[in-house]
């Protein structure tokens, strides 16, 4: 080990900034939190650099660190987000979406007398066509629609031709660059990405909110909800590891640990969780009211569970999706629900699946506790990566096993 604590055989030590939250194990291990500034005194090998935090030494992995001059200059990558949606493409995806779309026009439709006389912003309105539901099925003062990429020079067109250029004002512009002629009464979006945050598009529902929405004012969708539910995936398990066991007669499966890493490290968005696929009741892990969350709370949200086994099976991982509710204008009116669970309706996000390493027999009545934990990436904003940890008590034995826990970057 280099024992200089000095760090005077690299007499310039970098700066690096924690990715990750890092436990060292033994006492040549520093641990460190997502965020902190660490100093590299030596890059002794790859994967493991000689390190100062606060005037501690260790050993550290690098893998878990980025360096500020390979700063990207847009950690956002915003050019290419806003080029994704500039074509029409995911806006085919997204309005083929029943479940959907159909849950913001029927929040329009119901909401309509009282919104009457309101200012509505659409905040990423794409092709605008919940700005189209409120201009046509209710009498807004005004409609603010917003939209940054190039999908705008259409929406112009469809505002036009459906007869709304009377009430909708499109403003072709990033959110966080607006200038609005008044504050609003409602401001909506669908910013929902994978696992409810992924893309990270609520940062700007957010500052919106807190620049634009009048005191009082009301969101749509009002709250979100992540659930998880742990599940049996035969079929994902079978085909991308269980198949490396024997081929054509052949012993293939000292490839079975590469298969593992290859196919399960990260989460699985467009997962069809069948509900016959869940071994227990789904848990609500994580709730953001969207009136009070703040930006900040974003970094890192963690949520509990426990989960009772409701028959014998086979722990391959957890399904997670998420539900957003909006509240009603009227007090004590219907609050209207998206759920994209495996319970209702397909919708285009599906459900997102997170593999275990090894699968886990399960009785009915075992126990299956843990937390989740969601990291927004301190550099790529739009991403983040999602620990479990889970530990699992058999229905006649006293005690849970010891904690276990998984990473999954997603994407970085
Ligand atoms: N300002 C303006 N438009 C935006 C912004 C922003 N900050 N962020 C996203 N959009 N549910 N995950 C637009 C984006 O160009 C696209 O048309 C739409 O909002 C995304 C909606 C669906 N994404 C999601």
């Amino acid at each position: 080990m280099n024992g200089d604590e000095s760090g005077e055989s690299n007499p310039e030590p970098e700066e690096f900034i924690a990715l990750e939250d890092f436990t060292g194990s033994g006492a040549e291990q520093l641990s460190f939190a997502v965020g902190d500034r660490i100093l590299i005194h030596d890059q002794s090998c790859a994967d493991w650099w000689w390190a100062e935090v606060e005037g501690r030494y260790g050993y550290v992995p690098s893998g878990y660190l980025h360096h500020p001059d390979a700063e990207v200059e847009d950690g956002w990558q915003d050019e290419e987000y806003f080029g994704s949606y500039g074509t029409l493409k995911l806006h085919l995806e997204m309005l083929s979406d029943r479940p959907r779309t159909e849950t913001y026009r029927q929040v329009i439709l119901s909401n309509s007398t009282a919104l009457r006389g309101k200012v509505v912003m659409d905040l990423g309105c794409g092709t605008g066509i919940i700005s189209l539901f409120c201009g046509r099925l209710a009498e807004p003062a005004a409609v603010y629609a917003v939209e940054a990429s190039a999908v705008a020079e259409h929406t112009e067109r469809l505002v036009k031709l459906n007869g709304c250029e009377g009430v909708v004002t499109l403003f072709k512009s990033r959110a966080e660059e607006l200038n609005l002629p008044s504050k609003v009464d409602v401001l909506v979006s669908e910013w929902m990405g994978n696992c409810l945050l992924f893309e990270f598009m609520v940062e700007s529902v957010l500052c919106v909110r807190d620049r634009w929405l009048k005191e009082g004012g009301m969101m749509w969708p009002s709250s979100a909800t992540l659930s998880l539910v742990p599940c049996q995936a035969d079929d994902d398990y079978s085909q991308k590891v269980e198949f490396w066991e024997n081929l054509y007669g052949l012993d293939y499966s000292c490839l079975q640990p590469v298969a593992q890493e290859e196919f399960f490290s990260k989460p699985k968005f467009s997962h069809q969780l069948k509900p016959e696929d869940c071994l227990s009741t789904p848990c609500d892990v994580i709730t953001l009211d969207m009136h009070t969350v703040k930006v900040s709370d974003l970094e890192k949200l963690r949520g509990e569970f426990q989960f009772t086994v409701e028959r014998r099976g086979t722990l391959h991982g957890f399904s997670a999706w998420f539900s957003t509710f909006f509240q009603s204008l009227d007090e004590g009116g219907p609050t209207l629900e998206l759920n994209t669970g495996p319970h209702s309706e397909p919708t285009h996000w599906k459900q997102t699946l997170f593999m275990l390493d090894a699968p886990i027999p399960v009785e009915e009545g075992d126990c299956v506790g843990g937390a989740i934990i969601l990291h927004r990436n301190p550099v790529w904003r739009r991403h983040m990566s999602i620990t479990i940890e889970w530990r699992k008590k058999s229905r006649n034995e006293a005690a849970f096993s010891e904690v276990k826990s998984k990473r999954f970057p997603m994407w970085r």
